[in-house]
């Protein structure tokens, strides 16, 4: 059995490999936690405090480029907590240096992980100290640098008026080259790569307007691209920089609104951005900062998580991390602003619509609760008890044999899987109720799928320490839901040869009868694309080319338009 230890995760991060960087899955205890923030550690101003060791320029520098490496995505730029604990100096000056060495090299049983082998005794004495000064603050990032940042390469008259390619958009997939800083555009039906494009770097997302032309591509960056597919040779035709650090990147939906607007989510600053959906011009930047949802203080930074695009209003339905909020952003009249703000749990993360497209399902992920969200009405319908760490990625939807629509997520932190009822007209006695908990592979699951015209619910486990577990993917017949799942070895089928290879997000073609899995190996390993027949769940096709570096997501055209999931 090979395990893929902690240590190996990190080394990848700090390389600039941006990656839920540990999973300690033992014992009970599970987490996870963030990767390399992109913020550069130099932009932030140093705050030498009262009651803490003296650090010098050289040392702070070091200091931060290791916090902002290592630590920033647990524990938050500013130290007030996430995933991990708050790091505030009322905290830490209490505690003193003794202590936080032995913190910081043996970790906690509540997650923080060892880090011992990662970090050389002066390192982690110098942490101990520099987490007793106030945090260094980076940049806000405001009207006036998005603009400085934003380029519109090819004007929207000047862009083509219908599609110039011979491309089936319908079946195209826009899939990640992280570690590359590029998307691929693969043709679904030849299987083959259409072209490359350059995008931000550790690409995170790819969304579709709601007319299906224009392919919106976020980077860990904050760098948006924006692709016409409708030309000869899709492009970027406009890109802006909406912060220093941001994930999430959707466009407008609502009916008599396609393609008006995009909206941009940022890590760092906490805000949201609403852009011109043809120019991407930044047009209203609002901050997140604001109380938490529970204890009701403030936090200075609340990072704006999952963005869905509403079809019931012209609203957008934003995830705040850190708050617990839910906020309903409705772009009919930006000048003056609408958002109505839902109190769920923390923290916000990711989650996708139920099949009739009203109810949002979103994970409060350290709360282990599934919050729902209803978009007709506006409001909070439910927080559902799951199991530990749900990560859903848009969820999975199918009709249950016994309770009706269900929605489902997998977790981080164990191997159920939760069936969540979603249909309170015909079966109200299940509505926002778990009916049944499936038993998965096991714990370091990302994603889970299906589509409408399919019987098989896949579940991918690509943080789950054993290897023959990350590098398969478990499959559930969802008529015949109580047999257990069925395992396919996508990763031997790969046949890739060596590195730490983990089976990642499962995306369907358009017709649903095939399914796309990435087989994400180390940036100079080599990873590929395993597409598999539905039907049958035979191996169909592994799309393998130099070109493919750090394949993570997928997106198929037609799906990612459309909300199928
Ligand atoms: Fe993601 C979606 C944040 C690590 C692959 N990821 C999302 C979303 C958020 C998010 C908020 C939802 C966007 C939306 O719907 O608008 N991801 C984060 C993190 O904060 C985290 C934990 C650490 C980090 O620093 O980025 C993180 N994510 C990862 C990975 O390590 C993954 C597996 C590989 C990678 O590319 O880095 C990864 N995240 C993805 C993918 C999606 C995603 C493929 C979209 C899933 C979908 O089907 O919609």
């Amino acid at each position: 059995m090979i395990t893929h230890p902690t240590s190996r995760l990190l080394t990848a991060a700090a390389t600039g490999l941006a990656l839920y960087s540990s999973l300690a899955l033992g014992a009970g205890e599970k987490t996870y936690e963030g990767s390399a923030s992109t913020i550069s550690a130099d932009s932030a101003k140093v705050v030498r405090s009262p009651g803490a060791p003296d650090l010098t320029e050289a040392e702070f520098s070091k200091a931060k480029q290791i916090f902002f490496e290592r630590c920033a995505g647990c524990h938050g730029v500013l130290r007030k907590g996430a995933t991990g604990k708050a790091l505030t100096t009322d905290v830490t000056q209490p505690k003193g240096q003794a202590y936080l060495e032995a913190f910081i090299n043996y970790g906690s049983p509540a997650g923080m992980p060892s880090w011992k082998d990662d970090l050389t005794p002066d390192e982690v004495t110098l942490m101990a100290k520099f987490i007793q000064h106030e945090p260094p603050m980076p940049p806000e990032f405001g009207m006036q640098e998005m603009k400085e940042t934003w380029k519109v390469l090819i004007k929207p008259e000047d862009r083509p008026k219908k599609q110039q390619n011979r491309l089936n958009l319908k079946n195209l997939f826009s899939v990640t080259l992280r570690d590359a800083g590029q998307i691929a555009l693969i043709d679904g039906d030849s299987k083959k790569i259409v072209s490359i494009i350059n995008t931000g770097y550790a690409v995170h997302i790819s969304r579709m307007s709601s007319s299906g032309r224009y392919l919106l591509v976020i980077g860990r960056d904050a760098k948006i691209n924006m692709i016409d597919l409708w030309m000869k040779d899709p492009a970027t035709v406009a890109e802006i920089k909406v912060g220093l650090e941001a994930r999430s990147v959707e466009t407008s939906k609502f009916k008599g609104y396609e393609d008006k607007y995009a909206i941009a989510g940022s890590y760092w600053p906490p805000q949201f951005v609403i852009m011109d959906g043809e120019t991407l011009e930044p047009k209203k930047i609002v901050s997140t900062r604001g109380m938490t949802v529970d204890t009701q203080e403030y936090h200075p930074e609340p990072r704006v998580a999952a963005i869905i695009a509403s079809h019931e209003k012209p609203e957008f339905i934003v995830n705040v991390k850190e708050t617990g909020k839910v906020l309903m952003v409705n772009y009919k009249d930006i000048d003056n602003l609408t958002v109505t703000t839902i109190g769920t749990a923390r923290f916000l993360h990711d989650g996708g619509w139920d099949s009739t497209h009203r109810y949002f399902l979103t994970a409060a992920n350290k709360s282990n609760k599934i919050a729902v969200i209803d978009s007709k009405d506006g409001t909070l319908e439910s927080l559902v008890d799951v199991g530990n760490i749900p990560h859903p990625g848009r969820g999975a939807n199918f009709n249950h044999p016994v309770y009706g629509p269900v929605w489902s997520t997998s977790h981080l932190g164990d191997a159920s899987i939760s069936l969540i009822g979603t249909d309170p007209e015909k079966h109200p006695q299940y509505a926002w109720k778990v009916v049944e908990t499936l038993e998965g592979q096991g714990g370091g699951s990302l994603f889970i799928k299906t589509h409408p015209k399919s019987r098989n619910l896949y579940v991918d486990t690509p943080l789950n320490p054993d290897a023959g577990i990350s590098q398969s993917v478990a499959v559930f017949d969802i008529k015949n839901i109580k047999a257990g799942f069925k395992q396919l070895p996508i990763a031997e089928w790969a046949d890739l040869g060596e590195g730490p290879k983990r089976v990642v997000q499962p995306e369907y073609n358009k017709a649903g009868d095939e399914v796309w899995f990435s087989v994400w190996n180390a940036k100079d390993q080599k990873s590929a694309l395993v597409v598999v027949d539905d039907k049958t769940l035979k191996l169909k096709k592994v799309i393998k080319d130099k070109r493919l570096v750090t394949p993570t997501g997928k997106f198929n055209v037609y799906n990612t338009q459309h909300d199928i999931y």
